[in-house]
């Protein structure tokens, strides 16, 4: 009796746990894509099937940063890329590579070594690019080739990063040129915060953009980290994305939330002024994420469209409330992993 009440059961509970809203990638002329956190997520069948449900573009949250890649000189640790690789062929995904050279993930060692000796970091910087984009040539679809090389705020680039310090601007179109000897055919991005919203910040990214392309460097895209607020105007964003477009490069949203409080952009920095989220506020939300896909799909040409990353999509894995130390609910999933209002929006924003 029993035992058939089970297999009775089974279906029903099957059933239960399927996806019932529409899945994202579906509606989209453009990847969508989403960060992971690879060894979180294969312990984690809902996220799991959300992942395969909704997306078919896939960045490892902090999977292939340097400090994940060489822990140690001459260590280099490829066994968790190879996974990711595994994962995103099987399930027909493209992998974006998240970052090759960036401040803020470069290992300590790396740090400490260029310091006192300053030549090595070149010589270095070569190895890593040729080893890391050579070993995936024709699996890594795009990389963002450098993150974050402008100061946080206002004009001119980011000085007190060790790979400025010590082979000054030029580091980053190096790092552009060996990455498209190491696989000409990947498209190589600059990345970076607020450009979206800082002009003064976006007016230099494009001089340097429009430097590089004057001499050939081999740059194919702009991504926009486009971590944003409620009360960022769409006209700023419409502006700065129109300009970046006019380049001709790809253009990728990269990083997106949308938070409600505000920060200064420094670890802790978090300011909160809404301490609770109300149906108003969910609704907002997700107007806001709807007229973020209306300006990127009006603005940007479809052949330029790289498409749309989350920053996480979900508030319970959020980076946001463990950086700034705010309570925030940026996503279009809830904590609890169910759509909210913002995942309807941004879905009609795909279907507009
Ligand atoms: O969300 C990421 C966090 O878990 C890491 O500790 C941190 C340092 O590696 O990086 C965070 O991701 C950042 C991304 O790599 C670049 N743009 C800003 C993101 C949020 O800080």
């Amino acid at each position: 009796m029993y035992k058939i009440l089970f297999f009775l059961l089974i279906p029903i509970i099957t059933i239960s746990q399927e996806i019932s809203e529409p899945s994202l990638k579906k509606h989209s002329e453009f990847p969508i894509g989403t960060s992971i956190r690879f060894v979180e997520f294969m312990k984690d069948k809902k996220l799991k099937k959300l992942q395969k449900h909704h997306f078919d573009s896939y960045t490892a949250g902090n999977d292939m940063k340097m400090y994940q890649i060489v822990t140690r000189e001459g260590n280099y640790n490829w066994a968790r890329v190879d996974s990711i690789i595994n994962y995103t062929t099987l399930n027909n995904q493209r992998l974006f590579g998240h970052t090759l050279i960036w401040h803020s993930a470069t290992p300590k060692w790396v740090e400490k070594k260029a310091m006192s000796n300053p030549q090595w970091l070149e010589k270095f910087m070569k190895e890593y690019i040729n080893k890391y984009v050579g070993r995936y040539k024709g699996k890594v679809d795009g990389w963002d080739v450098v993150n974050e090389g402008l100061n946080t705020k206002g004009s001119g680039f980011r000085e007190e990063s060790i790979w400025y310090k010590t082979m000054g601007k030029k580091y980053i179109e190096k790092a552009f040129k060996y990455a498209h000897k190491a696989d000409p055919k990947a498209k190589l991005f600059y990345n970076d915060f607020n450009i979206e919203r800082d002009t003064l910040k976006f007016n230099s990214m494009m001089k340097m953009i429009e430097d590089f392309l004057e001499r050939d460097v081999p740059i194919s895209g702009i991504g926009f980290q486009m971590h944003i607020r409620m009360d960022i105007p769409n006209e700023i964003i419409e502006y700065t994305l129109k300009r970046a477009a006019s380049t001709g490069l790809q253009i990728h949203l990269s990083e997106v939330d949308i938070i409600f409080n505000s920060h200064d952009d420094s670890k802790g920095g978090g300011i909160q002024t809404y301490n609770n989220l109300t149906t108003e506020m969910l609704n907002e939300q997700a107007i806001k994420y709807e007229e973020l896909v209306n300006i990127y799909k009006k603005t940007v040409p479809k052949s330029q469209q790289y498409g749309i990353t989350f920053w996480g999509f979900n508030d319970r894995d959020t980076w946001i409330n463990r950086f700034f130390k705010i309570k925030d609910w940026p996503c279009i999933y809830d904590e609890k992993l169910n759509p909210k209002p913002a995942f309807y929006g941004f879905l009609n924003g795909l279907k507009n």
